[in-house]
C-alpha cells in the first residue's frame, strides 16, 4: 500500500503530479486553509505531510498525534511556525526547503532598500494619485531620497540569505559590516567586518537588515536601544520575520524621524499590520512576499517533494531541519 500524504496548500503542477506517482496523495485543490483543529483530525490519518508556512504546528498538534504521521515536510524555509521539539518527542521529522529561495528573498531586500531609500511610496503616490502635475517640481526637494551605492550596509545575521544580501549590495558599491553570534571564517565574510555586539554595530550602519531565523534568541533582536544607536539618516530592512524586530520602537523613531526610513515585507501578526505603519511615507510595505516569483517557488515546491520521497524510500533527506 501506497503511503497517505495530504498537502495542505495548492503546490506547482509538477510537484503535485510527482507526488501523485508515488503516494496515496490528497490535495487541497481549491486551496481553502485547513483549519487548525481539522488539520489536527486529518494529520492523524495520513502518514505525511506537505505544508505551508501559514498552518501552524504546536505542542498540543503534536501532543494529539496517534501515531501514524511521520513526517511533516515545510515548502518554507523557516520552520517558527513548528515545535520542533514536540516533533522530535513524537518521532516526527520535519523537512524545510534552504537555498532555494536565497536569491529571491536577497532581490526583495534590495528593492526595499532601493524603495526606503529612493522615497519610492512619494513619487509612486504622486503618479497613481495624478498629482504630479499638480505639485512644484524643483531641484532640491522634488521626491529627493538618497544614495545607496557606496554606503555600509549592516547585516544582522550574515548566514545563507544574509551572504546573498551582502554579494548584490557589493554591485552597489556597498561596505559590509556585520553581527552574528560567531564571527564567520575569512571565506564566508568575504571582506565583511565583523561586530561582536549589535548595539556596536549600529553607529555606523547606513542600512541595516535583519537576516536571522525567528527563534526566541532573535525576539526583538533590533530594539530600542539598538534603534536608538543608528544615526539619523539610517534605512531599517526586515525581509525575515516580524518577531526580530521591536514594532513600537521602530514606529516611534520613523515617525519622530529619528531615522531615514524603512522597508518591511515581515509582519508579527501577518496578514494583520500595525496601523501606525500604514501612515508613514517614509515606511515601504510589502505583504511577505520574499520567495514569491515562479522560478522560486517551483524549486521549493520540488524540494519538499524530494524530501517525501526520500523519506519513504529511506533514502538520507536533502534538507532535514536538526
Ligand atoms: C513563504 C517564508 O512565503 O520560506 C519561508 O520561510 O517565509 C516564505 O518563503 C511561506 O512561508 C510559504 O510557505
Amino acid at each position: 500500500m501506497k503511503p497517505k500524504i495530504l498537502v495542505t496548500r495548492k503546490i506547482t503542477d509538477e510537484a503535485e503530479n510527482n507526488l501523485a506517482e508515488n503516494f496515496d496523495v490528497t490535495f487541497n485543490k481549491n486551496d481553502e486553509p485547513i483549519q487548525y483543529e481539522k488539520l489536527i483530525d486529518l494529520a492523524n490519518q495520513y502518514d505525511g505531510l506537505v505544508v505551508s508556512g501559514w498552518d501552524k504546528f504546536d505542542e498540543n498538534f503534536f501532543n494529539k498525534m496517534k501515531g501514524k504521521l511521520k513526517i511533516i515536510a515545510t515548502f518554507s524555509v523557516g520552520y517558527d511556525h513548528i515545535n520542533i521539539n514536540s516533533a522530535k518527542e513524537k518521532n516526527i521529522v520535519i523537512t524545510n526547503t534552504p537555498d532555494v529561495l536565497n536569491d529571491a528573498v536577497a532581490e526583495i531586500t534590495i528593492f526595499l532598500m532601493l524603495a526606503a531609500c529612493r522615497k519610492a511610496y512619494e513619487g509612486v503616490n504622486l503618479v497613481k494619485s495624478d498629482n504630479w502635475k499638480k505639485v512644484k517640481i524643483d531641484f532640491v526637494n522634488f521626491v529627493m531620497g538618497q544614495s545607496m551605492t557606496g554606503k555600509t550596509l549592516g547585516i544582522i545575521g550574515l548566514g545563507r540569505i544574509g551572504r546573498i544580501v551582502a554579494k548584490r549590495a557589493k554591485g552597489f558599491g556597498m561596505k559590509i559590516i556585520y553581527h552574528n553570534r560567531n564571527k564567520l571564517s575569512d571565506k564566508l565574510e568575504d571582506g565583511a567586518k565583523y561586530y561582536n555586539t549589535l548595539n556596536s554595530m549600529m553607529p555606523d550602519c547606513d542600512f541595516v537588515s535583519i537576516h536571522t531565523p525567528a527563534t526566541s534568541e532573535t525576539k526583538n533582536i533590533l530594539n530600542s536601544e539598538a534603534i536608538n544607536l543608528l544615526p539619523k539618516h539610517a534605512i531599517v530592512i526586515n525581509t525575515s520575520r516580524g518577531s526580530t524586530l521591536d514594532d513600537e520602537a521602530l514606529i516611534e523613531a520613523l515617525q519622530n524621524n529619528k531615522i531615514y526610513a524603512a522597508g518591511l515585507d515581515v509582519f508579527v501578526d501577518e496578514p494583520n499590520v500595525d496601523e501606525r505603519y500604514l501612515k508613514l511615507d517614509n515606511c515601504f510595505l510589502l505583504p511577505h512576499i520574499g520567495s514569491s516569483n515562479y522560478e522560486t517557488r517551483d524549486a521549493m515546491a520540488m524540494l519538499a517533494v524530494k524530501n517525501i520521497n526520500a523519506f519513504f524510500k529511506n533514502d538520507p533527506l536533502p534538507t532535514k531541519v536538526k
